[in-house]
């Protein structure tokens, strides 16, 4: 037979690039490259893409269910799972089991499909996700904002003349709630055209040295920096307000930012006033600009504060849901006549911190608090999918302990990890290859309209599930019954349907669900369920309605390396969804929490090491060290910091350093560097794979340390529940020879 190609998406992070696979006669992936036919990633690639094949073939992916520690076959995990379940249910109620759902489920077709039917299957009020750890502050924002915590705009990356952006390193992490791929060409092109770009970061990152103009930030400070930026253009009338009688609050906002003179917060924040006041002007006077906020805005104290202000000066300036501006994408599955009702959070509280419930969810960093205190309600199970709180949660060293102490937990995925490997039953996932994709979560925050669908490049063996029948079969079992996990598809498409013929505006209202429901892809029911979707949403073809619009199958077979769906387009009729219908520019919720930054401004400032994080290129999160061509070169584990700050502590680069917080300590490789600011240290996260236990040998053997042994839990940012991971107190020692 020979080698053969293949086309598919990268499901590795957010950029969603177009992948062209090499495969040999056995099914072995042994070239990857970028597919040049892709219309949105016109062939690029980045080097994690590249070992796709390694990941695919490396030997430490589990090929079996592994039962307390002991291959075991499909039924029988199966089994396992019912019965441990099942006993803590019976003896604890159903919020003693817990689940946990990490990053890798984002950016799976069977994580958004599946996902919240098994939460909901189980009825537990403690769902705990990597969101917490990562955008939950943007989802409240906007939640808030626009009255859907999902309706997150994303900065036009290919037609602003002015991109803002802080705390984020696309160069490194290739973008994330704004999927581009090749996203530093495109923010090349920004200056190539004329336009300006502007980095606000602790670091001097590649980033910031791509860019025209690099403001360093104290750590934790931003939301001091925005507010200057909201009150100069109040202050020197440079308002544009593009969305008359569609704005509330414009009144409220400019009263709060009245005390955030650029004066008041250049101590705070390090960046001098003359500067915070030229870049709002500059932002006021560009044609078309957008403030764009990532991880380094979110996961701090002030993350949600931080995530709402980035739109607040979006809308202030007038470049919400404007060509070049902030603008919402459309993506090709979601319908958009659908009903929502306005956002709100508490609906619940955790147990023992009383922290409200976001986006149906608790704050991760409280997991283990629930599972460490006694009482009625104590989580005594947990359901990991796709994540490795052991290593990514803050505190996770503690988490990590307190694992060790559940009756029962199940992991779904594909290693025996930090995480897994406190678990008593692993399901693994089938091969990247042998897995189908379309980025349901991702295409949602893509800068252009974009949509592709990727069957699986090799069959499953005989016998082995999916990672949508694994899903499914967990929520089949957590519902009790434990059937046919079709009939949880079936259910699905049925209840979806009799909605979608029901309500005024969809584009198969009135029609017979029965027809429809006939009318489905022919494929796997994944694939029917994705098929229905597509033909609800807006590009859609109604179900026949309109001859030309999209199903699956043209979706496949005419456009195998993806469709373009065009610049993405203004819709903020279609998104807001405020008990107001306007936008909502100073809530009232948000305005309250302005009273920590007056408070923070009073109170003497401390002049203490703060810790920080940071991404490598060749890296992802916990889970990319297993490959040895990713564990060379730039990814590593060093404590970066200022040269003035090793030349007083005494230590030169490769030197170890104790770096101790409130919750632990850590001993890191020192690498001295000037793109660190004075007085902060930068670890990144995901390493510290020298435990007992796991089966990933090459991560163990460049192990690297636990940056969240000193994340703190107890710090979150209040209206979102998210981790602090930037800003985080530590004092700096060099520990005895
Ligand atoms: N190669 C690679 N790509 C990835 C990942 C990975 O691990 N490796 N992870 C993926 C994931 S899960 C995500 S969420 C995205 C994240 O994508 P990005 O948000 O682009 O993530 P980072 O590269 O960590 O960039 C965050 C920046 O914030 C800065 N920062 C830290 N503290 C502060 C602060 O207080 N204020 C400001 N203004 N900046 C601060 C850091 O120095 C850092 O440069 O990346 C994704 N892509
Ligand atoms: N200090 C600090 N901590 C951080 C961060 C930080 O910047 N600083 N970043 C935070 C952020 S943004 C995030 S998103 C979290 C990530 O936190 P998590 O999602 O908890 O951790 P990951 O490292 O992404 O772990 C992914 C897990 O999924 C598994 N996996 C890989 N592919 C698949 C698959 O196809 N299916 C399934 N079922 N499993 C799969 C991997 O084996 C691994 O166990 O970390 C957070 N933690
Ligand atoms: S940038 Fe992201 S999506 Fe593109 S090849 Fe690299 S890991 Fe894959
Ligand atoms: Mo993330």
């Amino acid at each position: 037979m020979g080698d053969r190609t293949a086309f598919r998406t990268c499901p590795l992070c957010e950029a969603l690039c177009g992948l062209e696979l090499t495969l040999d006669d056995a099914g072995t992936v042994t070239r990857v490259r970028g597919d040049e036919k892709d219309p949105f990633s016109k062939g690029f690639i980045c080097p994690k893409g590249a070992t796709l094949g390694s990941l695919d073939g490396d030997p430490d992916r589990l090929a079996e269910p592994l039962v307390n520690g002991e291959t075991a076959g499909w039924d029988e995990a199966f089994e396992a799972v019912r019965k441990g379940l099942a006993d803590v249910i019976e003896r604890h109620g159903r919020d003693s089991v817990a689940v946990y759902i990490g990053n890798p489920t984002a950016h799976s077709i069977a994580g958004p499909l599946y996902g919240g039917a098994i939460v909901k299957a189980l009825g537990t009020r403690n769902l705990f996700t990597a969101s917490t750890a990562d955008q939950m502050p943007k989802h409240v924002a906007c939640g808030h904002m626009f009255g859907d915590p999902l309706a997150i705009p994303v900065p036009d990356l290919d037609r602003t003349g002015h991109l803002l952006m802080l705390g984020a390193n696309p160069l490194e992490s290739n973008g994330s709630l704004a999927s581009a791929p090749d996203f530093p060409g495109r923010l090349k092109a920004i200056k190539a055209r004329g336009g300006k770009v502007t980095v606000v970061d602790p670091r001097r990152t590649r980033t910031a040295a791509l860019a025209d103009e690099h403001l360093f930030i104290k750590p934790g400070t931003d939301a001091f920096f925005l507010m200057a930026l909201v009150h100069t253009l109040f202050a020197e009338d440079r308002v544009t307000d593009r969305l008359p009688g569609r704005v509330n609050g414009l009144d409220d906002l400019r009263a709060l930012a009245v005390d955030f003179a650029p004066e008041r917060v250049a101590d705070v924040t390090g960046i001098p006033a003359d500067v915070i006041r030229r870049t709002a002007r500059e932002l006021a006077a560009a044609d078309r600009a957008a403030v764009y906020g990532r991880i380094g805005t979110c996961t701090q104290a002030y993350g949600t504060l931080n995530s709402w202000l980035v739109d607040a000066l979006n809308v202030l300036t007038g470049n919400l849901d404007r060509e070049g501006g902030a603008m919402f994408p459309r993506p090709a599955h979601a319908p958009v006549y659908r009903r929502r009702k306005p956002f709100t959070t508490g609906r619940w509280r955790s147990r023992v911190r009383g922290l409200p419930e976001v986006n149906g969810e608790l704050p991760v960093a409280t997991l283990v608090d629930e599972i460490e205190t006694a009482g009625e309600g104590q989580v005594k199970a947990l359901i990991t999918i796709g994540g490795n709180p052991a290593l990514s949660a803050p505190n996770a060293a503690r988490l990590d302990r307190a694992l060790a102490g559940l009756v029962f937990m199940v992991s779904v995925d594909p290693y025996l990890n930090e995480t897994t490997r406190h678990a008593n039953v692993i399901l693994p996932p089938p091969r990247p290859a042998q897995t189908p994709h379309y980025d349901i979560a991702l295409t949602g925050l893509a800068v252009r309209d974009y949509a592709r669908y990727s069957p699986p490049v090799v069959p499953l063996p005989d016998g082995r599930p999916s990672e949508a029948v694994v899903l499914a079969r967990l929520a089949m079992i957590a519902s009790g019954t434990d059937g046919d996990p079709a009939a949880l598809d079936e259910l699905i498409i049925t209840s979806t349907l009799a909605k979608a013929t029901a309500l005024p505006g969809s584009p198969v209202h009135g029609r017979e669900p029965d027809e429809l429901r006939k009318m489905l892809d022919t494929g796997t029911l994944t694939e029917q369920r994705l098929d229905m979707m597509l033909r609800l949403g807006p590009y859609g073809d109604g179900f026949g309605a309109d001859p030309s619009g999209l199903t699956l199958t043209r979706l496949r077979t005419e456009h195998p390396h993806g469709l373009d769906l065009g610049a993405l387009k203004p819709r903020l009729d279609e998104v807001l969804c405020t008990t107001s219908g306007r936008v909502e520019l100073c809530p009232s919720t948000f305005a309250a929490d302005v009273d920590r930054l007056h408070a923070a401004l009073r109170a003497p400032q401390t002049d203490g090491m703060v810790l920080i994080g940071r991404r490598h290129l060749r890296s992802n999160n916990s889970w990319l060290h297993n490959l040895p061509e990713l564990v060379r070169g730039s990814n590593v584990c060093t404590l970066q910091l200022n040269p003035q700050d090793a030349e007083r502590l005494g230590v030169t680069a490769g030197e170890t350093i104790r770096v101790t917080s409130r919750t632990g300590t850590v001993d890191a490789i020192a690498e001295p560097t000037e793109t660190v600011m004075p007085g902060v240290v930068s670890l990144p996260h995901g390493w510290g794979h020298d435990r007992p236990g796991t089966r990933t040998a090459v991560a163990h053997e460049h192990a690297g340390v636990n940056v969240n042994a000193v994340t703190d839990e107890q710090e979150i940012d209040p209206l979102s529940g998210n981790a602090v991971f930037n800003g985080v107190p530590v004092t700096l020692a060099v520990p005895p020879r």
